[in-house]
């Protein structure tokens, strides 16, 4: 039995995740864990959220909540939405834990004792009015380029203009609008990874499997310009982990806190120890999953994530993880998506344009967006979202390939033999042939799912449905049934142990679909068909089934317009 470590990057705490977010890391990294658990594998699934830095601090604000509280609630809404799309994580669990302030700290402590955390004194600005340091971001100002009141520090929304907080006109705090600002000299900590370059290099080099939109982001990040940079990792908040060397204090680190990309990847670790601590299960628990030196040299460790999250995973997180000189677990396989848009733009959370999750589940279930979201992942560029396309998607695969052979085939039997799987007849050329094609198919299908390929899974997937109607065309029980009903009763046997087969295989993509025609057939064998003509004959003669409800449902012309005028534009 392999093991399978499985992490999607963590969506931000900071409002709910469009269907772009959703199909470029959480949804694949479901898809991938599915199919292990399937197959038999141990499987480790952690996700969380990623609540520290900026955009979690004025959302609270805007919100007018603590930015604790806000985090807290946004946390429990964030959870409830990935059960309704089924991910099927482990833990769902949350960057501002307790587990992840200590090990963040940890790292830091041993990254200094190894030499590669640098302390730099920077020229910064602070309020007077707020007590405090404030980053780029919390200072507005007159953009000196072309007049724009609400320029902020780092950049002009306006001109677009990258700016230096010093170039703003009559510069204000954003917090509480001063503008009694003044330049202050302050200590930061910058992670060395320059001095990593070449073992990174080294690293990347070897993995001739990885997908290439991975590793020429990471070549890329490595080699240009002036390459790898050192990077900051404090900022001057007070919400994150507060800057510590292990449990010791940092002497002139005082009231500044880790920068969010420096502990959001390691909430993947402590995520592990948050679900042993959530479970009542001991330290070892987790560790067998993270550390070599306490089990983790036998498990595969794959990562989910869109393309901007790479170099982190490629570069900086690496550089955490090898530069603590401790063994920890290193990623194994790095697949990462492109970005899908939305209807001849780009999806926006600012402007509310697109799906968001939670609207998605409020229209329709969520195997209709699953399916859809797979089989048009944007693997080797990026994808669009059109309503038509969704229509007919799902109205075609769905509807009439899946949804109709199940109809057909267990109304016909009803009618002509009772609810049972009916007895009679012996199987024939048409069924070794078909029992030929799906091996085929199956083994096909299992080669793109184990590597990633996530289209073209479904595509194989989609085959192996459409393998059943051609069958059954052919076979075409209603005729044989006036001239030899025992033929006909073998092909609807045939026909029904496929409704069964389909159940198992499409799990991971359709997980509600799956379960109930699993019911239907009253079985719980979801053994996968390594034989598959074993797997065929999984529904004995006599055994009850129950005609199922719809299973999935056409998407009418006046939907599709009603929901394309809907999500437009401007959320509430
Ligand atoms: N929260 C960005 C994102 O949601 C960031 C990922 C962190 S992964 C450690 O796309
Ligand atoms: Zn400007």
């Amino acid at each position: 039995m392999a093991r399978h470590l499985i992490t999607s990057a963590i969506p931000y705490i900071n409002g709910i995740k469009h269907l772009g977010n959703l199909v470029g890391s959480q949804l694949p990294a479901d898809l991938f864990a599915r199919f292990q658990r399937a197959r038999g594998n141990e499987v480790l699934f952690l996700c969380a959220t990623d609540e520290h830095g900026t955009p979690a601090e004025l959302a609270a604000a805007k919100a007018g909540k603590p930015v604790d509280e806000y985090c807290a609630e946004m946390w429990g809404i964030q959870a409830e939405i990935a059960k309704g799309f089924r991910l099927s994580f482990d833990h769902f669990g949350r960057s501002s834990s307790e587990q992840n302030r200590k090990l963040t700290q940890h790292f830091a402590g041993r990254l200094a004792a190894e030499g590669l955390i640098e302390e730099v004194t920077e020229n910064q600005v602070y309020s007077n009015g707020d007590g405090r340091f404030l980053p780029d971001r919390y200072i507005e100002g007159t953009c000196p380029n072309c007049g724009f009141e609400s320029a902020r520090g780092d950049q002009c929304d306006n001109c677009t203009k990258q700016l230096d907080p010093i170039d703003l006109i009559d510069a204000r705090s954003t917090i509480s609008g001063s503008t009694d600002l003044e330049r202050r000299e302050t200590k930061h900590l910058h992670l060395r990874q320059s001095l990593m370059k070449d073992q990174l290099n080294d690293w990347i080099e070897s993995k001739h499997d990885w997908p290439i939109l991975t590793t020429s982001i990471a070549k890329k990040w490595l080699h240009d310009g002036d390459g790898l940079q050192d990077r900051g990792i404090t900022r001057d908040l007070s919400w994150g982990v507060p800057v510590k060397k292990g449990d010791a204090d940092w002497p002139g680190m005082e009231g500044k806190v880790f920068y969010v990309w420096f502990d959001a990847p390691i909430e993947y670790i402590a995520c592990a120890n948050e679900w042993t601590d959530a479970k009542g299960l001991s330290d070892a628990d987790w560790q067998r999953w993270w550390r070599t030196d306490m089990g983790a040299q036998d498990v595969r460790y794959t990562q989910f994530m869109g393309k901007d999250n790479v170099p982190f995973h490629t570069l900086s997180f690496p550089v955490t993880i090898l530069g603590s000189g401790e063994p920890w677990k290193l990623v194994d396989y790095i697949k990462s998506f492109n970005y899908l848009n939305y209807d001849g733009g780009q999806f926006s959370t600012s402007r509310g344009r697109g799906v968001f999750m939670d609207q998605a589940l409020e229209i329709l279930p969520s195997d209709y967006w699953r399916w859809w979201l797979l089989s048009h992942a944007p693997e080797s560029s990026d994808s669009e979202f059109t309503w038509e396309n969704f229509q007919s998607s799902v109205n075609k695969d769905l509807a009439d390939v899946l949804g109709n052979f199940v109809s057909r085939v267990t109304k016909f039997c009803r009618s002509k033999f009772g609810e049972v799987v009916p007895d009679g007849g012996t199987w024939g050329a048409p069924e070794q042939a078909l029992i030929a094609e799906l091996t085929t198919r199956i083994r096909a299908y299992e080669g793109h799912m184990e590597a990633m390929e996530v289209r073209k899974s479904a595509s194989e997937l989609r085959a192996i449905w459409a393998a059943g109607n051609e069958y059954l065309q052919e076979a075409a029980p209603w005729s044989s049934f006036k001239t030899d009903p025992d033929q006909a009763a073998a092909q609807i046997r045939m026909a029904l142990n496929l409704i069964r087969l389909y159940a198992v295989l499409s799990e991971p993509f359709i997980p509600d679909a799956s379960a109930a025609l699993m019911t239907a057939m009253q079985t719980d064998d979801d053994t996968w068909p390594d034989d598959v003509a074993a797997a065929l004959g999984a529904l004995p003669a006599g055994l009850g089934f129950t005609v199922p409800e719809v299973t999935f449902r056409k998407i009418t012309d006046d939907e599709r317009e009603d929901w394309q005028t809907r999500f437009a534009g401007v959320r509430d």
